[in-house]
């Protein structure tokens, strides 16, 4: 495996390796764009510099006006631009729009932001540190939120940047494309040891990441640990089938829409069902009372992501 963005290898590179599919599109708008802004100052500024050396204050040229006005040609220098202006606009728009919706079929990685490094951990329960295993050739999300300030997840290869905030969940995705070693940051300044909150990122074949996985070595998935925590935390006492307290049953609850006492509905996503942990008094649910323990300071970022995946694979019966 060779080790992509090495110096010798692109001694003139002016940007890392394109190693996505979203990259190649990126430096495409980047490249068309330089080229046309190119396009539209180097002739004005020829054409001052020829205009400056010809009407020069000493020189004899002939000083009587032109004509005042040429409709055509002042719409065309509106106009074109503008159109041109509207074209980067709606490529940009669909980029964004394709970086807003990850593929359902994405591969989902969890991470965690915290002073000064990155964690990262796979469906099945896998986790690393400042390092990050993706097979080719698969779009892959990554599901992250901060422990403590705002950081920002930076894969310069794969031209994608994302924000990790505290308290709530942010995601990007990408499709590696070109197997090697990457280079991964945090490219919002979050203390003393900024610096070094950075690691590489792996580009395996579907195979050997596989292969990675294998050796990699964890005892349960991450929806299997969300399992034991439920009953570890007590949440079966209220939520489980034999429970006596009135409390919604959480199957089949994900992406399900959610009245409140307040009024309206909110959708479960990751965000509410970790709110609804950390702050149950935040939306209490039409119907209920407040019973609900916070558990806000008990439960770390890394268990919240494990029971929000137990939660999610919770099946209404007989679906
Ligand atoms: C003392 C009983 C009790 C315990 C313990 C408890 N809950 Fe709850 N929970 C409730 C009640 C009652 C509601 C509904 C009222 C409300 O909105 O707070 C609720 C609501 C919820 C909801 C929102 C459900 C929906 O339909 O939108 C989630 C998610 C949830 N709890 C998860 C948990 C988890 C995870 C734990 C364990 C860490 C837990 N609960 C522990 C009583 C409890
Ligand atoms: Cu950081």
């Amino acid at each position: 495996m060779s080790v992509s963005g090495s110096p010798a290898e692109h001694a003139l590179a002016l940007w890392p390796p394109a190693a996505s599919h979203a990259a190649t599109h990126v430096d495409y708008l980047i490249l068309a764009f330089t080229a046309v802004t190119l396009l539209l100052t180097v002739p004005i500024f020829l054409a001052i510099t020829y205009f400056a050396l010809v009407y020069r204050a000493n020189r004899r040229v002939d000083r009587t006006h032109g004509s005042d006005r040429n409709v055509k040609l002042e719409l065309s220098w509106m106009l074109i631009p503008f159109f041109l202006t509207l074209t980067f606009f709606a490529w940009g728009a669909q980029m964004f729009d394709t970086a807003k919706h990850p593929p359902a079929n994405a591969l989902r990685i969890e991470a965690i932001g915290r002073q000064w490094m990155w964690k990262f951990q796979h469906p099945g329960g896998q986790a690393e540190i400042n390092d990050l295993h993706v097979p080719a050739g698969q779009p892959v999300l990554v599901n992250m939120i901060s422990q403590d300030v705002i950081h920002s997840l930076y894969l310069p290869s794969f031209r994608v940047q994302m924000e990790t905030l505290p308290g709530r969940y942010t995601q990007l995705w990408f499709t590696a494309n070109l197997p090697g070693i990457y280079r991964l940051y945090c490219s919002e300044y979050c203390g003393t040891d900024h610096s070094v909150m950075d690691g590489q990122i792996t580009v395996q074949s579907p195979r050997d990441y596989e292969h990675w996985l294998s050796q990699a070595g964890s005892s349960q998935s991450l929806a299997a640990g969300g399992k034991r925590l439920f009953a570890n935390y007590g949440c079966t006492g209220c939520h489980g089938a034999a429970a006596t307290v009135r409390a919604p049953m959480l199957a089949g609850l994900y992406g399900r829409p959610v009245p409140m006492e307040a009024g309206g509905t909110v959708t479960a996503s990751d965000d509410y069902i970790r709110d609804k942990i950390l702050n149950p008094d935040h939306n209490l649910i039409a119907g209920y009372k407040q019973v609900m323990p916070s558990f806000a300071g008990v439960i770390p970022e890394d268990e919240l992501i494990q029971l929000i995946a137990y939660i999610k694979t919770m099946q209404e019966p007989g679906s």
